[in-house]
C-alpha cells in the first residue's frame, strides 16, 4: 500500500518542521531517525502499548509502530487500575513504550519497556514504511466506552487513517503549509489521528501545548500557526475570556481554520467566538469507530448548529426504529428522502473510514452493523435539503459526553458498587455550560452517609477508572425509583440543580 506518511519515508522534507512539544521539536528528518531504528526493534512485536502523555515520546512511538506495521495501542496515563488492567488483559500487548522519565504502575511493569529514544543520533535517514502491511492491516486499537461494562477496543485499520485524514484535507483544504496548534490527549483519535498524523500525512507541522491553555493558543497562532483543533469544552474557556482579551482575539482572528469537534458546539459559542475574532469555528462530526463522518466545508456553507456534510468517501443515511431509511445522502448524488430539517432518525454511515471490529468482541461487533453493512452510530439527526446533517440528540441516554470525552453511566455504576459504603448507584448525565455534560451519581448508601463519602466517592471512581469518569455532584437518596421489574427509572430521579 502506500505510505501513511509520504513526506517521512520519501525524505525529501526532511529539514521542515514536523513536531513540537513545548521547548522539543523534531523535523521530518528527526522523525525518521528517531522512529526508524524503534520500529525496526518492535517489527516482530505483537501489539505494543504507548503510555500516551502528551509529549514527543507519544508522537514518536506511534509513528514507529505505524511504520512496522505493528498495531499500536495508547494508554491514558491518567488510566485507573481497573480500566487498566481491562486494556491490558484484553489487548495483550508484548511491549510498552514510554518517556525514560515516565513511572508506570504496576500492570505495566511486566510488559517489556521500550524508552522512546527521540533525539537518536544520524539524522537523516528515512525508513520505506513496511511494505507488507495490507491497507486493512490494524493500525491501532482505540479504547471507546458503551453503554454498560467496561471500554471496547476499537480497532482501526491503516485504511481508515488515511482516508479520513486525506477527506478532511479536501474539507478543510489542508496542506503541508499548515501549523497546527491543539491541546489534545494523545490516547483518543481527535488528538492522535486528527492532531498528530493528520498535520503528518499532509507534511505540514503540529504544535502540542502539553496542556490547553487560551494563553498558548494565542501564543502559537501569533507565530504562524494556522489552525486550531478543540472540543466544545475548549471553546467555550476561549469564548469565557474573549470579551476582556483583545489580544486573543486578534490571535483566533489570524487562524486560517478554527475546528470544533467530539460533541455540539453550542450555538452560543459559535456566535461569541465570530463576534469577538471575525471567525467561524467550523465543526465536524466522528466517532472512534468511523473516525470522521461530515463537516463544514471550506468551500461550503458555515452553519452553525450543523456539523456539515458527508465527506468524500461517506454513505450516510438516516434509519427508523423499525430500520426503513428517512434520508440519505452519500458519496454518489444529491440528498434523497426526507430532506426536511425535521425528520429525526439514526445517524448509520459506511465508507473506508470505519473501522473493522471490536477486538475479542465478534458479539458486539456483529450488533454495531445492520445486515446490509452500515455502521449504527447511535446519533439521532435531521438532514436539511442541501445535505448538511444536524445531530439532536443520542440513541443511548446512558452514554455521557462530559468534556469531549465519552463514557458510560454503566462503567461508572459498577465501579460505585464496588464501594463498601454503596448498596445502590445509578449515573447521570445533566446539561453543564463549560462541560457539555457533567456526570452526576444518585447513591443509596449503606447506613448513614459520612459527610465526605461524596468526595470520597468521586475519588473513587478517578482511580479505579480515569479522573475524567469521576461524579461532579453526588447524591444520597433513601432509594432509587425503579419500574415494576425492578429496573431504575433514571427519568424519575430529580433533576440534578447545581
Ligand atoms: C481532578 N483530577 C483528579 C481528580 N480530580 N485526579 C485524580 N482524582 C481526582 N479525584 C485531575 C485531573 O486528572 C486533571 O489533572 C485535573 O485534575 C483537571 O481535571 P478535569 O477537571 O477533569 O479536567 P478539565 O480541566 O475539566 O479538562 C477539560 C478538558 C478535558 C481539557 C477539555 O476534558 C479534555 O482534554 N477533553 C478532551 C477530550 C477528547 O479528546 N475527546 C476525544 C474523544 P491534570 O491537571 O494533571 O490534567 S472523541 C473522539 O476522538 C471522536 C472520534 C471525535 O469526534 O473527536
Ligand atoms: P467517541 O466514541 O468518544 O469517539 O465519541 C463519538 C461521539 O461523539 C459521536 O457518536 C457523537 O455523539 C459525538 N460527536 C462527535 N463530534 C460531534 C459533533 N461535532 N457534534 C455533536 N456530537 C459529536
Amino acid at each position: 500500500m502506500s505510505p501513511l506518511f509520504p513526506a517521512l519515508v520519501s525524505g525529501d522534507c526532511a529539514a521542515r518542521p514536523a513536531l513540537r512539544f513545548g521547548e522539543r521539536s523534531l523535523t521530518y528528518g528527526e522523525l525518521a531517525a528517531a522512529s526508524a531504528p524503534l520500529a525496526e526493534r518492535i517489527r516482530d512485536s505483537g501489539r505494543v502499548a504507548v503510555w500516551a502523555t502528551p509529549t514527543l515520546e507519544t508522537a514518536v512511538g506511534v509513528v514507529a509502530a505505524l511504520l512496522a506495521g505493528v498495531p499500536a495501542v495508547p494508554l491514558n496515563p491518567k488510566s485507573g487500575e481497573s480500566e487498566l488492567g481491562h486494556i491490558l488483559s484484553d489487548s495483550r500487548p508484548s511491549v510498552v513504550l514510554a518517556g525514560t522519565a515516565d513511572e508506570l504502575p504496576d500492570p505495566l511493569r511486566e510488559l517489556e519497556r521500550i524508552d522512546v529514544d527521540v533525539h537518536h543520533p544520524g539524522g537523516g535517514t528515512a525508513l520505506p514504511e513496511a511494505p507488507e502491511a495490507p491497507e486493512d492491516a490494524a493500525a491501532l486499537v482505540v479504547y471507546t466506552s458503551g453503554t454498560t461494562g467496561p471500554p471496547k477496543g476499537a480497532v482501526i485499520p491503516r485504511r481508515a487513517i488515511a482516508a479520513t485524514l486525506d477527506a478532511l484535507a479536501d474539507a478543510w483544504q489542508w496542506t503541508g503549509e499548515d501549523v497546527l496548534v491543539h491541546g489534545l490527549p494523545l490516547f483518543h483519535v481527535h488528538g492522535l489521528i486528527l492532531g498528530i498524523l493528520g498535520p503528518l500525512r499532509r507534511g505540514g507541522a503540529v504544535r502540542h501545548l502539553g496542556r490547553f491553555s487560551a494563553e498558548g493558543v494565542a501564543r502559537e497562532l501569533n507565530d504562524g500557526a494556522t489552525m486550531m483543533f478543540g472540543v466544545p469544552t475548549m471553546y467555550h474557556r476561549l469564548a469565557e475570556v474573549l470579551d476582556g482579551d483583545v489580544e486573543l482575539a486578534k490571535a483566533l482572528g489570524r487562524a486560517r481554520l478554527l475546528v470544533s469537534g467530539s460533541a455540539a458546539l453550542p450555538v452560543h459559542d459559535h456566535e461569541r467566538i465570530t463576534a469577538a475574532t471575525g471567525r467561524r469555528v467550523i465543526e465536524r462530526y466522528g466517532m472512534t469507530e468511523t473516525l470522521m463522518n461530515t463537516s463544514v466545508r471550506v468551500d461550503g456553507e458555515p452553519r452553525p448548529g450543523t456539523v456539515g456534510v458527508p465527506l468524500p468517501g461517506v454513505g450516510l443515511r438516516l434509519v427508523e426504529e423499525d430500520g426503513s431509511t428517512i434520508a440519505a445522502y452519500g458519496t454518489d448524488g444529491a440528498p434523497t428522502g426526507f430532506c426536511d430539517g425535521e425528520s429525526v432518525g439514526e445517524i448509520q454511515v459506511r465508507g473506508p473510514n470505519l473501522f473493522t471490529e471490536y477486538l475479542n468482541r465478534p458479539d458486539a461487533t456483529a450488533a454495531a452493523f445492520t445486515e446490509d453493512g452500515w455502521f449504527r452510530t447511535g446519533d439521532m439527526a435531521v438532514l436539511d435539503a442541501d445535505g448538511y446533517v444536524r445531530i439532536v440528540g443520542r440513541k443511548a441516554t446512558d452514554l455521557i459526553k462530559s468534556g469531549g470525552y465519552k463514557i458510560g453511566a454503566g462503567e461508572i455504576e459498577n465501579a460505585l458498587l464496588e464501594h463498601p459504603a454503596v448498596r445502590e448507584a445509578a449515573v447521570t448525565g445533566e446539561p453543564d455550560e463549560d462541560l457539555g455534560e457533567r456526570i452526576v451519581a444518585w447513591v443509596v448508601p449503606e447506613g448513614a452517609p459520612d459527610p465526605a463519602l461524596g468526595s470520597e466517592l468521586s475519588d473513587h471512581v478517578a482511580r479505579r477508572l480515569a479522573p475524567h469518569k469521576r461524579p461532579r455532584v453526588v447524591h444520597f437518596l433513601e432509594s432509587l425509583p425503579r419500574n415494576d421489574m425492578g429496573k431504575i427509572l433514571k427519568r424519575a430521579l430529580p433533576k440534578d440543580a447545581e
